[in-house]
């Protein structure tokens, strides 16, 4: 992210300075909220790019901080909960009386892709103090191993993939891949949801009414099932193969194994894990379409058409003929959309420009693409995806932004859009 990009207007250092002030308005005590108002408690992939945010600035112990205060929460299964309540506040909903999980610290009963995994491998990679590093990771790895061996165990589809029982844990919430299994989603039994998210963001840039009750649904149904973690996917009544999840899962085990030898750790379970989970990611290729697809469980079909949740499969890993075909496609739609990557394909019916996972583009989604395709050698679109990037942060740290002119959207002075300016900015 250099200085001398078209189009910059503000210096690194500039950036940088805004970027901080983020992390810093929105830090608690050992965690870090996604948005002030919007997000009031820590949520658990949001973590991992906070972590290397809060690295990048060069406060290492409020990096590692954020992950061991998230770890401190897993269930006993290995479940890492996908939101911890760990204060009062009741400008969010759902909050803990909905989820009624029984837990302390009070959590949601789901997950979300355990990118926090990576994030700690990356830590531990840069940490300049080496005794914290080794100290940090071998406290932090019994519970990410957990983690991740229960993803595996209580969360592997029929094609070998990992599934996801309600649309949150995909964190791309109300992405047009989840439209069809959620179909036949009930609705929550009860007259009256008070959702709180629409007093902050404008209703036509959020989850519709129909989908927050049907969200609400699967949690009733996994309620009522005592948030049994081991059969989620038979308890739910959605239950979907993620490509993203699944990529995000085999990359996580990956970075563990790679440095597993480094802090005198055995890296062999965690690289068999990866290769099981890259093998599930792998037989979710839609090769007519030429993009990962997500698997119905329930509807035993492939659903969706090119979504986010395919695009970052490149996270992971993949062949580079299949980054290839997905970045050929993404090509085509940048010439009517400049704002980097949309999170849907924009000419789909269930395109929607500033409708949250439904097109918008997410800082999240360009790091994770742009990391992976610098790693497989694509140097060029890796550099187009960050000066993107740039041009939109440089606006503001907003929680996504519309495609067709670049607006910041949602929720304002978001965590990870800061967060992961601030690690492209420090680290390349
Ligand atoms: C959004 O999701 C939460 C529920 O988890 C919500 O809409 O209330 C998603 O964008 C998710 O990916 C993210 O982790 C969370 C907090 O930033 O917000």
């Amino acid at each position: 992210m250099p200085t001398e990009d078209v189009g910059s207007r503000l210096s690194d250092a500039e950036l940088r300075e805004r970027a901080i002030d983020v992390l810093v308005g929105n830090h608690r005590e050992g965690y870090t909220v996604p948005a002030v108002g919007l997000y009031p408690f820590q949520w658990c992939w949001d973590s991992g790019p906070i972590a290397l945010g809060w690295a990048a600035a060069g406060r290492w112990n409020d990096a590692w901080t954020e992950l061991t205060r998230l770890m401190s929460a897993q269930w006993p299964s290995g479940m890492v909960p996908h939101i911890v309540f760990w204060h009062e506040d009741n400008s969010y909903f759902p909050g803990p009386e909905i989820w009624a999980t029984g837990r302390t610290p009070p959590s949601s009963g789901i997950t979300q892709p355990p990118l926090p995994a990576s994030a700690a491998a990356r830590l531990f990679a840069g940490d300049p103090d080496r005794e914290r590093a080794v100290a940090s990771l071998r406290s932090l790895w019994p519970g990410l191993m957990a983690w991740l061996s229960w993803i595996e165990r209580a969360r592997k589809g029929p094609n070998g993939a990992n599934v996801i029982v309600h649309p949150w844990e995909s964190g791309m919430d109300n992405s047009p891949s989840w439209d069809q299994p959620l179909s036949v989603v009930p609705e929550v039994s009860n007259e009256h949801i008070e959702r709180r998210d629409v007093a902050t963001v404008s209703e036509d840039q959020r989850p519709s009414q129909r989908e927050y009750r049907q969200y609400l649904g699967i949690v009733d149904a996994l309620r009522a099932a005592g948030w049994d973690t081991e059969r989620q996917p038979a308890d739910s009544p959605f239950a979907v193969e993620d490509p993203g999840f699944t990529a995000i899962a085999a990359r996580a085990a990956a970075d563990l194994a790679s440095v597993a030898a480094s802090a005198g750790l055995d890296g062999r379970e965690p690289a068999r894990l990866a290769e099981s989970m890259g093998a599930g990611l792998e037989a979710l290729w839609d090769d007519a379409l030429g993009w990962y697809r997500p698997y119905d469980i329930l509807g035993r079909c492939s659903v969706g058409r090119a979504t986010s949740t395919g695009l970052v499969a490149i996270w992971a890993g993949i062949p580079d003929a299949h980054t290839r075909r997905m970045m050929e496609r993404v090509d085509l739609w940048s010439h009517s959309l400049p704002g980097s990557i949309p999170t849907a394909q924009p000419d789909d019916p269930s395109f929607d420009p500033i409708r949250y996972w439904r097109g918008p583009v997410w800082v999240l989604v360009n790091w994770l693409v742009a990391d992976g395709l610098l790693r497989a050698g694509f140097t060029e679109r890796a550099a187009r995806v960050r000066t993107g990037t740039r041009a939109l942060v440089e606006q503001g740290f907003s929680e996504y932004y519309d495609p067709r002119n670049s607006a910041g959207i949602g929720g304002q002075s978001f965590s990870w859009s800061a967060a992961l300016t601030l690690d492209w900015l420090t680290n390349g």
